[in-house]
C-alpha cells in the first residue's frame, strides 16, 4: 500500500529533501503527494518541482482568523487524499481545525530533545542554556506545542566552541538521518499511544 505524504514548509526544505532521497533510494516506501509553504519563497518549493513533486504556497494573509487558515491547508491536503501531513521547517502553529482533521497523522521534527527548549530557536536556547549534549526529536503534533508522542530522538554532543550555526549543522545531520526513519516507523503501523508514549508492538 503506497502511502500518501503532504509536506509543509517554510523555508530551505532540507528534510524536504531527504524525504524526497530516501523514497528515491528505496530506503523509505512512500509518495509525496503535495508540498505546502506558508511563504512564497521558500527554497523548498523549488526543490520539490525539481523532483517532480507538486508545490503550492498556501498565503496566510487572505485568511482572517487561523481556523480560516488551518481550513485552508486541510482542503488543500484533502483534495489530494493525503495520509500522513509531515511538518519540515514548518514554523506556523496549527490549532484544533488542523490537528482534529489528521488525529495522529501529523509529524513534526524539531532540533532538540524535547521536551527540552521547545519553541523557536532552539539550537541557540541549547547554547544558552550551557546544556552539553542536544539533538533531533521527531514526534506526533498534538494540540500543544512541540510535546506530543515521541517516536524518535538522537542525541549530539554541544562543544566548547560551537556556534548556534555549528550545533544546527550538526544537529541537521541526525535530523535527515532519523525523520524518514520515523515516517517509515509511522507508516507501518503496529503502534499505538499509551499515555504520552509512543509504543511499538
Ligand atoms: N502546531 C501544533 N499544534 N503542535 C505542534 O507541536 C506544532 C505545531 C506547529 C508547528 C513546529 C514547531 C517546532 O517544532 C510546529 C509544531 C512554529 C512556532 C511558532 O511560534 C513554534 C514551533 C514550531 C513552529 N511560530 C510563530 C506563530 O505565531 C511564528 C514564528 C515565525 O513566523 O517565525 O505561528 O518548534
Ligand atoms: C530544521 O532544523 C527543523 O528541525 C527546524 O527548522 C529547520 C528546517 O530546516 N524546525 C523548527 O525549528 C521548528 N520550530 P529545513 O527547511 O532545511 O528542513
Amino acid at each position: 500500500m503506497n502511502r500518501r505524504l503532504g509536506i509543509l514548509i517554510s523555508g530551505r526544505g532540507s528534510n524536504l529533501q531527504a524525504i524526497i532521497d530516501a523514497i528515491a533510494a528505496g530506503r523509505l516506501e512512500a509518495t509525496i503527494g503535495v508540498v505546502l509553504s506558508n511563504r512564497p519563497g521558500a527554497a523548498g518549493l523549488e526543490r520539490a518541482r525539481a523532483a517532480g513533486i507538486e508545490a503550492v504556497c498556501v498565503d496566510p494573509s487572505p485568511s482572517a482568523s487561523r481556523h480560516e487558515y488551518d481550513a485552508a491547508l486541510v482542503r488543500e491536503l484533502q483534495a489530494r487524499r493525503i495520509d500522513l501531513v509531515c511538518l519540515a521547517g514548518f514554523m506556523r502553529l496549527l490549532g484544533p481545525t488542523f490537528i482534529d482533521a489528521f488525529p495522529h497523522r501529523i509529524l513534526n521534527i524539531h532540533p532538540s530533545l524535547l521536551p527540552a527548549f521547545p519553541g523557536l530557536h532552539a539550537q541557540r536556547q541549547a547554547i544558552e542554556h550551557g546544556v552539553r549534549i542536544s539533538g533531533a526529536t521527531v514526534h506526533l503534533v498534538d494540540a500543544d506545542l512541540d510535546a506530543g508522542p515521541i517516536v524518535l530522538q538522537a542525541a549530539v554532543p554541544v562543544l566548547a566552541d560551537d556556534t548556534e550555526e555549528t550545533l544546527a549543522a550538526r544537529i541537521l545531520a541526525e535530523e535527515h538521518r532519523i525523520y524518514p526513519e520515523a515516517i517509515g516507523i509511522v507508516l507501518g503501523g503496529g503502534w499505538s499511544i499509551a499515555g504520552r508514549r509512543f509504543v511499538r508492538s
